[in-house]
């Protein structure tokens, strides 16, 4: 226990311990022997000290010039290029996924910072004629103050990134709450940027329980912004509590994305789509692939082809690079994977493979579960329409690019979808008719790069965006400003001749 490190709360440039006087440990899902570290077990007085500091910060940030704040964030890239490698392999520990993985993870904040970075010469507003003679019209963006942050696991660096480099960019200064399971990769970034020039109170981290720090992080007058990341039940409850107050909610939640393999497409790349689609991140993407809709007539032979090469991925600990998927993040959603597939069983789909949690060995240490391929998966099933997060796919047959439409359709959420064909009509079509925020062709549904905007429809989202100059939108506010240079009163609208 004694040379496990404790990592404090960063409060207004400080390491500071919780006022709880409680940490708690977080340990490896690859193998829970190994405690990653103590992190503060943070308490509401906690958050609001972090809400203090932010919000004082915020009277100078907002002052900096904006491509000044751009020479800080790109020093903040560079620094996490250089480090990428410790920042990737700490990652692999804490949460899991393959170390590969985990370097995209650590680049997608990278291309991320330097993105935003560029925005601090941009932040472009427009200039318009006026409607009167001497009179010159324009718009800005102005940031709004306190924005906090509730993020989740599966992305420990890049989604933080996603939410911080945009609202720092535009002038606002930020609380964040990593997910509990993954705190150390918002640590890293926040040392990153502290010692990269980012003053003191402009960003602070409070670590800990949701359900704990949520309500101040929320509710505290001086927070104009709450971006959460995570399941739609959660967003919902973070959407009312900020409607109470008119304050901005942006949400990225649920998905339940769908690959469409038409009669004509290339088999081989629909099944490396699919097999990435699904099973990379272990399943636990929200843009993972957790449906295929199959044309009929190829679907015995994708799904032979899918079941054959789902057998052969090597499932361990992600630190090796031999591993192809690694653990589930923890006990609790492990135990919702396995309770799903027995859904899915007992609902009369066909399990193709996997099913089952891994034993023995290096396995019994962790949280590891098979590769999952359903067959003769109908819509009135449960693991057709719900959520699962986990590594599980569910293969439905259809007989035409309409009815494969319609079947994209059929689901609350709105995420991210693909076709996989050759024709183009079909690609046209389907990329016009499914309701998604995300669409591929001849791609899988998981790779969204950071300059466009990334976000869903229907119960994944409420309007906004993350990513892309959309996520601009987000973390400034748009002032129209008229001069009039006339002289004398000139009424719009009024004085028209
Ligand atoms: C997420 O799963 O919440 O498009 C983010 C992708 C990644 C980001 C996923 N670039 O799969």
């Amino acid at each position: 226990m004694s040379n496990v490190t404790e990592y404090k709360n960063f409060i207004n440039g400080q390491w500071l311990a919780s006022k709880s006087g409680q940490t708690y440990e977080n340990r490896n899902p690859a193998n829970t022997d190994e405690i990653i570290g103590l992190f503060q077990q943070s308490v509401a007085e906690d958050a609001t000290a972090a809400i203090e500091a932010a919000s004082e910060a915020y009277q100078k940030w907002r002052l900096v010039p904006a491509p000044k704040r751009g020479e800080i964030l790109y020093n903040v890239a560079k620094r996490l290029f250089d480090n990428k490698e410790d920042l990737s392999s700490d990652m692999t520990r804490e949460m899991g996924k393959v170390i590969k993985e985990t370097r995209g993870d650590v680049q997608e904040a990278i291309d991320m910072t330097f993105y935003m970075a560029g925005e601090g010469r941009r932040l472009f507003g427009i200039t318009t004629p006026s409607e009167l003679a001497n009179k010159f019209n324009m718009t800005i963006r102005q940031p709004l103050g306190v924005c906090t942050f509730i993020a989740p696991w599966n992305f420990p660096m890049a989604i933080p990134a996603w939410k911080m480099m945009p609202a720092l960019i535009c002038g606002n200064t930020i609380v964040i709450k990593p997910s509990e399971h993954t705190p150390l990769s918002v640590v890293n970034l926040m040392k990153a940027c502290h010692e990269e020039g980012v003053p003191a109170g402009v960003i602070n981290m409070v670590t800990g329980d949701g359900p704990v720090l949520g309500p101040s992080l929320i509710n505290d007058p001086r927070v104009k912004i709450v971006s959460f990341t995570g399941s739609t039940r959660t967003g919902r409850i973070v959407s009312e509590a900020c409607a109470k107050n008119f304050k901005h909610a942006c949400l990225e939640m649920g998905g339940k994305n769908v690959e469409i393999v038409m009669d004509d497409a290339n088999l081989e790349l629909a099944v490396d789509g699919a097999l990435w689609g699904a099973f990379g991140t272990t399943g636990q993407r929200c843009t993972a692939t957790s449906r295929i809709v199959c044309h009929k007539d190829v679907i015995e032979k994708f799904t032979s082809m899918i079941v054959e090469r789902a057998k052969k991925l090597k499932v361990g600990n992600g630190l090796d690079e031999a591993i192809d998927m690694g653990p589930i993040i923890n006990q609790k959603q492990l135990d919702n994977v396995l309770k799903y597939i027995e859904i899915g069983k007992s609902e009369g789909a066909k399990l193709q493979t996997g099913g089952e949690r891994m034993t023995g060995g290096e396995y019994d240490k962790g949280y590891f579960v098979q590769p999952t391929v359903f067959s003769d998966v109908t819509t009135d099933m449960r693991i057709w329409k719900e959520e699962i997060f986990g590594p599980v796919l569910s293969i439905v047959s259809c007989s035409s690019l309409d009815e494969a439409i319609n079947l994209a359709n059929d689901t609350v959420y709105g995420l991210s979808a693909s076709i996989y064909t050759q024709d183009i009509n079909s690609a046209y079509t389907a990329m016009r008719d499914i309701n998604t925020g995300i669409f591929y062709v001849n791609a899988p549904t998981i790779g969204a790069e950071t300059h466009l905007p990334f976000g869903g429809t229907k119960e994944t989202g409420n309007g906004h965006r993350e990513a892309g100059t959309a996520a601009l939108d987000v973390f400034s506010e748009w002032k129209s400003i008229y001069v009039d240079f006339s002289g004398k009163l000139q009424r719009a609208q009024i004085d028209t001749e």
